[in-house]
């Protein structure tokens, strides 16, 4: 991964049947096969491969099931592209065979909840994203409160950003994410967006992941998430200005343009 330009661009590639946005388009191991390399070309930096919805309401798909779906595709895209592969998922068997097959990164929802994902990132010296959520997919939307989300979500990453250290797991190859939609109102998104130079401001490297959330929908009245896009790259353009490394997206090729136009004139003003 090289920030040398500023922020990348994590294109996401869903093997599922019931993603919030794209469910059931990628679902077939060729059409993702394909999804895949088209988001390298459009300008991906990273792939994450996810087997499993955290939608609000999701059930847990097993780890065999998310195995079956994720490695066929990892493994041939790692002979056909050259971008680097993350696996999205907070199942240490999950990560394992994603590793095996071919997976550089673990991006867990859970933050290392299962210890273990730490130890094999730690043996494997692969990158990990930690991001905080209040609960669990099944519920987490049904009344998330917090008295201070920033300040709550910084505390959650920093304890754990310092135990992924401890793990053995290099500064350099940890990433917090504040995870947005995971238990958060739309005034808590848009806090937690409003000052991401706190994030950045640990010191750790910041990921996150806007792109067609329902807060989107919400402001600007776009029931369908591919609707979303002009609303993601304003999330995606204010997300660079607070110096955030990696913003994880949909729309690859699109938010590449917004990215590197961001990016330069982020040079420019330095
Ligand atoms: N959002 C989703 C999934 N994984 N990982 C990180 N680090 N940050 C995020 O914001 C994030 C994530 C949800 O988006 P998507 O994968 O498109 O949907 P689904 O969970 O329904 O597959």
């Amino acid at each position: 991964m090289n920030f040398s330009t500023g922020c990348i661009v994590m294109g996401v590639l869903n093997v599922t049947p019931d993603s919030f946005s794209d469910g059931g388009q990628f679902f077939d191991t060729d059409r993702a096969i394909k999804h895949g390399k088209r988001m390298a070309a459009g300008g991906a930096a990273i792939i994450d491969v996810g087997a499993e919805s955290t939608r609000p309401g999701a059930k847990p798909v097993s780890a065999d099931e998310q195995i079956e779906r994720a490695v066929p595709v990892i493994e041939a895209l790692r002979k056909k592209i050259d971008v680097p592969i993350s696996i999205d998922t907070y199942n240490v068997e999950v990560a394992k065979a994603a590793l095996e097959a071919g997976a550089g990164m673990i991006n867990d929802i859970t933050a290392l909840s299962d210890e273990r994902l730490g130890g094999l990132a730690a043996e494997r010296q692969v990158p990990v994203v930690l991001m905080h959520m209040q609960g669990e997919p099944q519920t987490m939307q049904i009344e998330p409160k917090y008295d201070d989300v920033v300040r709550e979500a910084l505390q959650f990453l920093l304890e754990r950003a310092k135990q992924a250290e401890q793990f053995g797991i290099d500064k350099g190859k940890i990433f917090i994410d504040p995870g947005i939609g995971f238990g958060k109102t739309l005034e808590h998104n848009l806090l937690l967006l409003k000052n991401l130079d706190e994030f950045v401001a640990t010191g750790y490297r910041v990921l996150v992941g806007p792109s067609r959330k329902s807060f989107i929908g919400k402001i600007t009245g776009k029931e369908k998430p591919s609707d979303r896009v002009f609303g993601t790259a304003a999330t995606v353009a204010l997300a660079i200005t607070a110096g955030v490394s990696i913003v994880r997206v949909h729309d690859v090729a699109k938010m590449v343009d917004v990215v590197k136009v961001v990016n330069a004139m982020s040079r420019n003003s330095a």
